[in-house]
Parts: structure tokens; C-alpha cells; sequence
């Protein structure tokens, strides 16, 4: 995606800027080191490009922008649940409207720090208070920090993913190690022995994953490293051809060139006391 020419709202330093991507109000970041798209609509990181490299981030030339329905592409923030644990699935953060908080920034990149807190429509969907921060930190490295903070008088569980979709050459061509041996998928446990590899639908929850994941790609010596903490799972999603074909928001070939890897806590496992914190995170790079 191009992002130099978007129309500009206003200015915000010499690094940021508010533009207009379709119904989109996103905050563009163009740095020396990077730069980046972050959509307000979401809290979703469009694109993410280290200087010299190509878009990290995979965002589909058919996504929805206007700003109804979750962006297909990108970091969608799936939160407080994962998946379709209930109505909306992968819950509401990805649809609802974010606040910019603060932005810094010094020779190594930029920081963009969003918001979003409970609300009457919130509360509606998911009967618990909440102040969430989004930390996206955009160097030579993407870190996307997502705080999650009780501010109700009792005790909440929760769950979620930085729903990242890669940017790849070809995913037959495609390997991912460092996810562990075992996985969940429809419900059931499974054990696998060697590295991801794809030639069909992968839509699998690794409960064992190392903290690193590792994308290898026969097309370049380079590795995509996929680094994430505060997760219990790391889901590999590619819904391969015939489910690209019924997805309105995906062009039929688009499953050749994406692969999702998601720092995911699965189960709503993580117990935020009031008051207290809890920080989901992935960081993205290239070597
Ligand atoms: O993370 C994998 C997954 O849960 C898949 O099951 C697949 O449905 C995908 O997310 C996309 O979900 P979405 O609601 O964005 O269409």
C-alpha cells in the first residue's frame, strides 16, 4: 500500500500525521526507519514497512474501509475473547473506534499510543469496566503492546490475539518453525513433529509455542521473526482457496501471498484483578 499520497487531515510532527484512508481516519507515521498506517477504526496496524524492506503486513486489496466491519489484513486486536466464544467474533476492540493518546518520537522511530475504555455500548456486549492501551512501536521492529486494565470492582477473565497477517512470496513455499508440537484444531489435540508447511486450510492454536516464531520462505534467506509475550497459544491461520473464494473481503488468490501468526491467549486464561494489568505483545521483524 501506498500511504505517501493519502489526503492529510493535520499534521502532527515531523514524523506523524492524520490522513484519510477511504472512511478511514488513520495515523500515518514515515520515519527514516519506518513507516506505518494505523487506523483509528480498530486500533489496527494497516502496514508496517522497515526501511529498504518490503510491507510486512499483508492487507487485502478488498477490505472493507468503511470503517462498519472489521479490516481484512493487518493487525486486527481480537479482544476480550478469541474466535467465536460469542457475538461479535473475535469481540468488539476491532470494531470500535479508538482515541489517539500520545505520540513520541527520537531518531530510533516513533511511538502511537491509542485508547479505548468501557462504554455504554461495551458494557452491552461485555458487562465488565476496562481501560485498554495500544502501544505500537514502529523502529526497525514492530512491537504492538496491548495493556488491559481492570477498572471494574471485581475480578474479569479475558482472552484475545494480535491477529497478524504476514506478507509472504508464496505460502506453498512458506515454513514456520518455532511454534511447538501441539495444537489444537476443531476442539481436538494434535501433535506435529516438524516445521508448518501448507497445502491445505491450517487453522490450528499451538499451546506450546516458544516465545519466538520463525517464517522461512524458499524466495529469500531473509526470516520474518514473529516475538511475542503475555500469550498462551500461537494460532496459524491460512484459509487456503475455497474459503478465500467465499470471503467477500479477500480477493480469490489472496491466501497465496498471507499467512496469519497471532499472539493469542485462547480460553479468556488471563485474570485481570481490579486495578491491575495485563500486557499482550508481538513484535515483528526482518533478518
Ligand atoms: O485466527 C484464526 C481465525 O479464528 C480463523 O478461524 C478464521 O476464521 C480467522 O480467524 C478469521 O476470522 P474473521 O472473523 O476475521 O473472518
Amino acid at each position: 500500500m501506498n500511504i505517501h499520497h493519502l489526503p492529510t487531515v493535520s499534521v502532527l510532527s515531523d514524523y506523524v500525521s492524520i490522513c484519510e484512508l477511504d472512511n478511514l481516519r488513520v495515523i500515518r507515521v514515515i520515519h527514516p526507519k519506518a513507516t506505518a498506517l494505523i487506523s483509528l477504526f480498530g486500533g489496527h496496524v494497516i502496514s508496517f514497512q522497515p526501511a529498504g524492506k518490503h510491507d510486512l503486513l499483508w492487507m487485502s486489496t478488498k477490505a472493507d474501509l468503511s470503517g462498519q466491519t472489521a479490516l481484512r489484513g493487518g493487525i486486527p486486536v481480537c479482544w476480550p475473547w478469541f474466535g467465536k466464544a460469542e457475538n461479535p467474533s473475535h469481540g468488539f476492540a476491532r470494531t470500535s473506534e479508538w482515541s489517539l493518546q500520545e505520540h513520541r518520537e527520537n531518531d530510533d522511530g516513533v511511538i502511537v499510543s491509542l485508547t479505548l475504555k468501557s462504554n455504554e455500548e461495551t458494557l452491552a456486549i461485555w458487562p465488565h469496566a476496562f481501560h485498554l492501551v495500544l502501544q505500537i512501536e514502529i523502529t526497525e521492529r514492530l512491537n504492538v503492546s496491548l495493556i488491559t486494565t481492570n477498572k471494574d470492582d471485581k475480578a474479569f477473565n479475558y482472552g484475545g490475539a494480535l491477529h497478524t497477517y504476514i506478507n509472504i512470496d508464496d505460502i506453498i513455499k512458506t515454513r514456520i518453525e518455532g511454534v511447538g508440537e501441539q495444537y489444537l484444531s476443531m476442539g481436538e489435540v494434535y501433535t506435529q513433529q516438524n516445521a508448518v508447511t501448507f497445502t491445505e486450510e491450517v487453522d490450528r492454536i499451538y499451546i506450546q509455542a516458544e516465545p519466538s516464531t520463525k517464517i522461512f520462505q524458499q524466495s529469500t534467506d531473509e526470516i520474518i521473526y514473529i516475538e511475542n509475550t503475555g500469550n498462551n497459544a500461537v494460532v496459524v491461520w491460512n484459509p487456503w482457496k475455497e474459503i478465500a473464494k467465499n470471503m467477500a473481503d479477500m480477493p480469490d488468490d489472496g491466501y497465496q501471498t498471507m499467512v496469519c501468526v497471532e499472539s493469542c491467549i485462547h480460553d479468556r486464561s488471563v485474570e485481570v484483578l481490579p486495578n491491575q494489568s495485563h500486557c499482550l505483545s508481538t513484535e515483528i521483524s526482518i533478518k
